[in-house]
């Protein structure tokens, strides 16, 4: 079973600012505990970021080449504004779970939107990177069934 973790923009700043919302953990802290998680469960996973929406959409369409079997997406900021990530990931059907670290749904009016939850098998907020984890369980449990 292949998935692919993606995160977008500023996701590679993780620990270096705001961390009342993001906490103190780093982009490379997160791949670690995602990556001792996935072999325990022995799910084969890579990763990708990037601060480009354009490059997201590459990578998703990627994606489909590399017959990745799921997607755990955290789109940042691209989640309130991109129709074309979401496109991206309905063209390919890969089944994916959105994550956000921080609780969206308390935040500003403008983090209240997200495009990607109109495709995402479900979408988990406000949970920190165990948020990942919780992701990673629930695809692999999914694409068993
Ligand atoms: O809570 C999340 O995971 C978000 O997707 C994070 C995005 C934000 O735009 C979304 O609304 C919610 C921001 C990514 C991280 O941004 C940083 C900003 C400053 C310092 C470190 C990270």
């Amino acid at each position: 079973m292949k998935i692919l973790v993606l995160n977008g923009p500023n996701i590679n700043f993780l620990g270096i600012r705001e961390p009342h919302i993001y906490g103190k953990s780093t982009y490379n802290d997160l791949l670690k505990l995602i990556k001792e998680h996935a072999h325990n469960k022995g799910v084969d996973v890579s990763f990708y970021q990037s601060n480009h929406e354009g490059d997201l959409v590459d990578q998703i369409q990627k994606a489909y080449y590399d017959k990745i079997d799921g997607i755990i997406f955290n789109p940042a900021a691209y989640t309130h504004t991109s129709v074309a990530i979401l496109d991206a990931v309905k063209a390919v059907n890969i089944p994916t779970v959105e994550v956000h670290i921080s609780a969206v749904d308390k935040r500003e009016d403008f983090r209240q939107i997200s495009y990607i939850s109109k495709i995402a098998i479900k979408t988990i907020s406000g949970k920190g990177f165990d948020g990942y984890i919780e992701a990673l369980d629930y695809l692999k449990e999914y694409l068993e069934k």
